[in-house]
């Protein structure tokens, strides 16, 4: 499979996702603020867990998984399955508010901290942003700071049971502030650069960061 964004695959709903970007969809005009309104403005509130991906849906076994966290770190790392469950575990329980405008309260994720993985690799002084890459050839790119938030997570259970395939077990990054699409299911590589640069959906309208207080849904140009 394609990691190049440019060559990801396209289907009707990229299509029609990159033409909601273009007509500027759902955009309220509001500003609402996370300690005053639990919702973000133009949301609405789900039960169940919508799926939204490239239709693409890799199966990975354990056996065969691997992370590579590397770019501009001092300490580079590549994991199997067992020495990513031999870091530290943590519980967050946090919304998401995805672009196509639903959001769902109360996930409880549990993983390794993005904050524990960044006092493992120690990224260089240089390196100010984190483009995300997944089994799917999907790419998403943050800040350093955004994926140094304090409620961010690599996530492999979700309600205390293994994260299903369809949500991006075996492993999945959350990152709750930020609209869902930052965070990558089926995480392959975590690549620390100096350089911002453009992900999946970033390339095809969507907002370079996508905080969903502001509704920073669409990129402006
Ligand atoms: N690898 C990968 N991660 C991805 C995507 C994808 O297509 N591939 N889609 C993103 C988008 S647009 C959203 S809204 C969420 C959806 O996650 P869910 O299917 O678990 O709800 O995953 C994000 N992470
Ligand atoms: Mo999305």
């Amino acid at each position: 499979m394609s990691d190049d964004p440019e060559t990801a695959p396209e289907t009707k709903l990229t299509r029609t996702k990159q033409a909601w970007a273009r007509a500027g969809k759902f955009l309220t005009g509001r500003i609402a603020r996370p300690d005053s309104e639990r919702l973000p403005p133009g949301q609405h509130l789900v039960k169940d867990w919508p799926v939204l991906d490239l239709g693409l849906q890799p199966d990975i076994a354990l056996s065969s998984w691997t992370l590579d966290i590397d770019g501009l770190v001092d300490s580079p790392l590549h994991w199997r399955w067992a020495d990513f469950m031999a870091q530290e575990q943590a519980s967050e329980i946090s919304d998401i508010h995805c672009v196509t405008t639903w959001s769902r309260y109360d996930n409880h994720w549990q993983g390794v901290t993005t904050r524990s993985l960044l006092d493992l690799v120690q990224p260089k002084p240089e390196a100010g942003f984190v483009l995300l890459h997944s089994y799917d050839g999907y790419t998403t790119n943050l800040t350093l700071e955004d994926f140094a938030s304090d409620d961010a997570i690599l996530a492999h259970s979700w309600e205390g049971k293994p994260i299903p395939t369809e949500h991006g077990g075996p492993l999945r990054l959350v990152v709750p502030k930020l609209y869902f699409w930052k965070s990558a299911k089926w995480l392959k590589r975590i690549e620390f650069t100096a350089a911002n640069q453009s992900g999946f959906w970033e390339l095809r309208g969507y907002h370079d960061r996508g905080d969903p207080w502001t509704e920073q849904r669409y990129s402006d140009d």
